[in-house]
């Protein structure tokens, strides 16, 4: 029987491989983000039957909009990938920008709050789904400028968990996948637009692709109901942990 996936910001990135790689499995694919044109070339490119909506995360009402207004052939959905964020700056907390803290909580947060709030009644009415939501190591490491960012991710983290907790006995499976380095548009985005300092974030290293965390969504989603994935934490072979910061002098 044919399965359906619903991913947010799938204009890009981490999103864009994902639909790329359930329709190469034969899922059908509901993409949505902001970016209506792109969403129109993924939908023309991918070879399962595709219904792109631009959806803005942060509207609940347009959330509700899109999910009531999906085509009868695309219900229920089977899968839903909470992947539409964004880190905005790396400033310190004391010089970071209010709004964008605002931005980032809305959109890491509530954005998929709002997701998963308007398509688990159909999953539950089907007795059976999976939400896969992308957590970062930023919620599980912190590091100097992550502060609102790799907050948001713990939400993400604990949210997933949660989920599970409460919804185990549905059936409905939760996974929380919490990527480290991988060149996507993050970092264009972060550094809004300043493509110099998004470029030297990837410099001599080897990041992870789109692909690899593509990979790890499809086969979170495709094992077994058997066995539910809580947590993949990954990171790119060039990366590792530090030693505590230890400041001299202070008094
Ligand atoms: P990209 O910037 O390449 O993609 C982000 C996607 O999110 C875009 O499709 C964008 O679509 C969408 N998006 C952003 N804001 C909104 C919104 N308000 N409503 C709907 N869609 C939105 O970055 P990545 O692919 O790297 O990021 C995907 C996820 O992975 C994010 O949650 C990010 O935090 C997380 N992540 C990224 C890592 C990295 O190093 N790249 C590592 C760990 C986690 P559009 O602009 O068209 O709306
Ligand atoms: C993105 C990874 O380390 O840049 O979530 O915050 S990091």
């Amino acid at each position: 029987m044919t399965k359906t996936v619903f991913i947010t910001g799938a204009t890009s990135g981490f999103g864009m491989a994902t639909a790329r790689r359930f329709a190469a499995e034969g899922w059908q694919t509901i993409i949505t983000g902001r970016r209506g044109e792109r969403l129109d070339a993924l939908k023309a490119e991918l070879k399962t039957p595709c219904h792109a909506a631009v959806m803005d995360v942060t509207d609940k009402a347009a959330v509700n909009a899109v999910v009531a207004a999906l085509p009868a052939a695309f219900t229920p959905i089977d899968v839903l990938v909470n992947n539409a964020g964004l880190a905005l700056g790396l400033g310190t907390a004391d010089q970071a920008d209010i709004t964008d803290w605002e931005t980032m909580v809305e959109t890491n947060i509530m954005g998929v709050l709002y997701c998963t709030k308007a398509i688990l009644p159909q999953m539950i009415d089907n007795g059976y789904g999976h939400v896969v939501n992308i957590g970062s190591i930023a919620g599980n490491w912190p590091y100097p400028g992550g502060n609102v960012y790799g907050a948001t991710k713990a939400f993400v983290r604990q949210f997933s968990l949660n989920l599970r907790a409460d919804l185990v006995g549905k059936n409905i499976h939760a996974t929380d996948i919490e990527p480290g380095l991988s060149e996507t548009e993050f970092s264009q985005v972060r550094f809004k637009g300043d493509a110099d300092k998004a470029s030297q974030v990837y410099t001599d290293t080897q990041p992870m692709r789109p692909e690899d965390i593509a990979d790890a969504v499809y086969w979170a989603a495709s094992r077994p109901r058997n066995v539910n994935i809580n947590r993949i934490e990954m990171m790119a072979g060039c990366q590792a942990f530090a030693s505590f910061n230890i400041v001299r002098g202070l008094t």
